[in-house]
This record gives C-alpha cells, structure tokens and sequence, in this order.
C-alpha cells in the first residue's frame, strides 16, 4: 500500500518545471505564479484509499481516491483529466489523461524524509524534491 508516502511534504528544490508545464500546455501567467510557489502536499488515507492535498499560495486542490480506480480530477491549472493512482514497484504512480494527452507523475522516497516527484510529458521531465514536514 502507500502509507510510506504518508506525511506532510515541503517543496525544497524544482528542476525543469517551467519546460513541463509548458509541454502539458499551460500559459505564461500560470506558469509564472505556479513556478514560484512552494506547495506542501499532504498525503493520508487508511488502506487502499487516499487523500491527496496539494496546498500553495497558487491553488490548493485535492483528490480522494482509491488505488487503482480511475477518477475524474480537476489540476491546479484547471485540466479536466482522468486519473489512476496506482503503487508501482514502492513509487506512488499517477497517470492523468485528457485530451489524447498523458502525463505521468510519480512520487518516491529517498529515505524517509525525502520525496522525490518526476513529472513527465513526453520527453520533458521535471523533478520536484520535497522534505517531511510532519
Ligand atoms: C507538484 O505537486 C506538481 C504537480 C504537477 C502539477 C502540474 C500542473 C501545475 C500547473 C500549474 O509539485
């Protein structure tokens, strides 16, 4: 299961993220306010069931979800996509899609305290390294 993942996540460091939105197609505007925002993200749940919170003076969003199930969610920069979260080999692997289009987000620990979150779109990768909070 995920409770690995569990725990508050601070945002320490971002690399490639600005080339990442741009591939899944968000604007200069957006681009500009998210790429300056250090989200905390907040995963819980119990079992196969878990709560996703990302919070930042961009947009806060959260999903429930069930592992493996399917789900309709909206991003921060407003995509309707459909989503499946999924553990894959100890990373916590989402996969959103919308529009003929895909991308991958997939979360791993490095220790206990540090999360590491690679962004894919195409072939434009973004890495977001984050630390425990709590
Ligand atoms: C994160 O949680 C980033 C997750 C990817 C979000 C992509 C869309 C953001 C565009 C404003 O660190």
């Amino acid at each position: 299961m995920a409770e690995q993942f569990f725990g508050t996540w601070d945002l320490d460091e971002s690399r490639n993220f600005d080339e990442y939105m741009k591939a899944i197609g968000v604007g200069f505007a957006t681009r500009h306010v998210a790429g300056m925002s250090k989200p905390t993200t907040i995963i819980g749940g119990s079992g196969d069931r878990i709560c996703l919170k990302t919070l930042s003076t961009f947009k806060n969003t959260e999903v429930e979800l069930r592992l493996g199930e399917p789900f309709e969610e909206t991003t921060a920069d407003e995509r309707k996509v459909q989503s499946v979260v999924t553990v894959e080999e100890g990373k916590l692997v989402q996969v959103q899609k919308w529009d003929g289009k895909e991308t991958r987000l997939v979360r791993e620990l490095s220790g206990p305290d540090k999360l590491i979150l690679t962004c894919t779109m195409g072939n434009v990768v973004a890495s977001r390294i984050y630390h425990r909070a709590a």
